[in-house]
């Protein structure tokens, strides 16, 4: 790692930051986020460490290897560790910039769960120099930027640490700037999509910019840090809410006897209807959580949103439901096509796919038989209960039932042909589309 940098070289909030070989920026947690951020802000000039909780994380970067699969992440990171642009380290070193990439959890209640960010905050705090910026970009309920200002306030007697609200200068700079990058394009989308980039005041706003601007090809809209907390978890209970209408919609079309499919696609020749597609439910470390941190943080009042949310987990409960009405008609085995959480990724958090099939795996383990381009063996889960992965051409030859439930490209050559003789049910539309 880089000499830590002293206060003479800090640079004020007004400054073009433009990297220079002793500007530093130092992201906590190398994850889904915080890995291909460190990996872009290197290939863009900046020293970067990178620094995570897990010494195997650590290890894997430090040797120019992923510990994530996600298209060109490999690449970047062999590059920006070959150049020596990028480290990584377990411990926080000083640095011009901070960006908290750490996750957010949700706890059983559904209510959000930032201690892994107040650690961050914790790690960071009697490392910084006057004229340091940091950045929280990990989703988080309205509030936490200014938790972390309150946390280094509190560590810190020695620095000013910026007030939402005030207008006085601080020592340090302090902003929230969301990710909004989606998974399987997240390099790409890193760097092109705007960024909203909320300060706790507008000079802070502006010294977090300046750190976008330095790679991002899209815009960087400033504001203050409630509204770009608010931001993000609008974003993504936006696309929740709407993914709810097409589920509820699917469950009703068969309630109805028609074709679901049919009805989107027809309907969406209107100039203002744009539905989106069913499937078994949603997954993904994203929409399925982050609406509950807004319902959580407004519960009294955020009636659509969590309805959505709950529409959206009753078609997964749903879904297993009509899988076992089929499974039930048959004697023979069963293929379950896709774990993941949505097509072409080999992600499988929060994946309703994933929890279906162990479900039917834990009472009718003989049977299953599961396809998934993305994974060299089954999940532990499966472990005992008798399914097995095999191929697809192997599912094909031998199931009586079969289940899309992802939507890979890998099964998009698919027709009905393919499945002749079988009862399908295909809960992605694959077949229709
Ligand atoms: N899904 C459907 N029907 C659809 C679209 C999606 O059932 O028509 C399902 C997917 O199968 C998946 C889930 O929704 O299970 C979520 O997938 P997604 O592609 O909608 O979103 P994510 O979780 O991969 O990424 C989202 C993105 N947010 C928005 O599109 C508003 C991304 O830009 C965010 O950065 C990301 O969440 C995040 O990290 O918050």
């Amino acid at each position: 790692m880089n000499a830590p940098f002293d206060t003479a070289s800090a640079i004020g909030p007004d400054a073009t930051v433009q990297p220079a070989p002793d500007h530093q920026v130092a992201v906590i947690g190398l994850g889904y986020i915080g890995l291909p951020t460190a990996a872009v802000l290197a290939s863009y000039g900046w020293n970067v460490c990178g620094i995570d909780v897990s010494e195997k994380v650590v290890e894997t970067v430090n040797a120019g290897g992923v510990h994530i699969e996600e298209k060109d992440l490999d690449r970047l990171v062999h590059e920006a560790i070959e150049s020596e642009k990028l480290t990584a380290s377990l411990e926080v070193p000083t640095a011009h910039f901070y960006m908290i990439a750490v996750p957010t959890p949700l706890t059983s209640e559904n209510t959000p769960d930032i201690s892994y960010v107040e650690s961050a905050a914790r790690a960071i705090a009697p490392k910084i120099l006057p004229g340091a910026c940091i950045i929280v970009e990990s989703t988080s309920p309205v509030g936490t930027t200014e938790r972390v200002g309150q946390i280094i306030a509190e560590m810190r007697p020695d620095l000013k640490v910026p007030v939402y609200g005030s207008q006085q200068a601080g020592d340090i700079a302090l902003a929230y700037c969301p990710e909004r990058v989606l998974p399987g394009k997240i390099v790409r989308e890193l760097v092109q999509n705007d960024r909203v980039i909320g300060g706790v005041t507008p000079a802070c706003a502006t010294r977090a910019a300046a750190l976008y601007k330095s790679f991002v090809e899209g815009d960087c809209l400033t504001t203050n840090c409630r509204v770009a907390e608010t931001v993000k978890l609008t974003e993504n209970s936006f696309r929740d809410v709407n993914i709810a209408f097409a589920n509820e919609l699917s469950v009703i079309a068969d309630d109805l006897g028609v074709d679901v499919w049919d009805v989107i696609k027809l309907a969406n020749r209107h100039p203002r209807v744009n539905i989106l597609q069913p499937g078994p439910g949603v997954g993904g470390h994203c929409i399925a959580v982050d609406p509950w941190f807004l319902v959580a943080s407004a519960p009294k009042v955020a009636r659509l949103i969590r309805t959505a949310r709950e529409v959206n987990d009753f078609k997964a409960t749903y879904t297993e439901r009509r899988i076992r009405g089929l499974v039930d008609a048959m004697p023979g085995k069963v293929a379950l096509l896709g774990l993941a959480f949505k097509p072409d990724i080999d992600d499988f958090r929060e994946s309703p796919a994933l929890e279906i099939a162990l479900d039917l795996a834990r009472t009718r383990g003989q049977r299953i038989m599961v396809v998934e381009p993305f994974a060299k063996e089954l999940p532990k889960g499966f472990a005992g209960t008798g399914a097995e992965l095999v191929s697809l051409d192997h599912a094909l030859a031998t199931a009586e039932v079969v289940v899309v439930l992802v939507d890979h490209t890998a099964f998009k050559h698919l027709t009905p042909a393919d499945f002749a003789g079988k009862l399908v049910y295909d809960t992605r539309g694959m077949l229709k589309r």
